[in-house]
């Protein structure tokens, strides 16, 4: 996993390529085993509003919205655990993070053609001196990066299946998310679409 290639883009540190296609094939296959135990759900916001993007978790919290709002919980709606972490997706946070906790929530966010994730933060965690890692796997993502505070200008960057992007310190509470995929890209999956993987210390 060498990082011949890790950028910074206000606060967040891009490490391109940093998994060859053989340990994004082994995460592909991770990420089938998750879904199997946890099946992707269609996430609602507390409006009633269906997200694009498709969902599910591993760890020992998961990341759900419904009309109740947005929030970790313990398990699967189905009332099943959520699978464990896989392995070699902890190896990545030990890699890049070493200095961190372990993470407790994994989620898959799963991208077809027309998804996208509009503008947050990832701030529903205790703990906010702890990193997120998130892992890109399949078609080219469109990441824009903005500000503590909603709107002013952003930064745009393409990830890429392979990609690992760290984001902690100063860039914890910055506002980001996926304008667009572009579908083709990649022939990792089977069909077009991107898979992202986000972990996080939850408690
Ligand atoms: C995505 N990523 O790449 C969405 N959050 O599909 C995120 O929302 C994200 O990439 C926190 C840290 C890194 C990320
Ligand atoms: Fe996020």
């Amino acid at each position: 996993m060498a990082d011949w290639a890790a950028k910074e883009i206000r606060g967040f540190r891009i490490h391109e390529r940093h998994l060859d296609r053989a340990a994004q094939l082994a995460l592909v296959e991770d990420v089938r085993g998750i879904a199997r135990a946890a099946p992707f759900l269609v996430p609602v916001t507390r409006r009633g509003t269906k997200m694009s993007v498709r969902m599910t978790s591993a760890g020992a919290f998961g990341w759900i919205t419904d009309r109740r709002g947005y929030r970790y919980e313990p398990k699967h709606p189905s009332g099943v655990d959520w699978p464990p972490i896989p392995a070699r997706v902890l190896d990545i946070w030990r890699d890049l993070v070493p200095e961190a906790r372990m993470p407790e929530s994994c989620l898959v966010n799963w991208y077809r053609p027309e998804a996208r994730m509009g503008m947050h933060q990832d701030r529903d965690e205790a703990d906010m001196t702890q990193p997120v890692v998130s892992v890109s796997l399949g078609d080219d993502a469109l990441f824009r990066i903005g500000n503590e505070e909603r709107g002013g200008q952003t930064e745009s960057v393409w990830l890429h299946s392979g990609d690992v992007v760290v984001m902690g310190g100063t860039a914890r509470r910055r506002h980001h998310g996926i304008d667009r995929i572009k579908p083709g890209t990649s022939d990792l999956l089977d069909a077009p679409g991107r898979i992202n993987l986000t972990l996080r210390v939850v408690t």
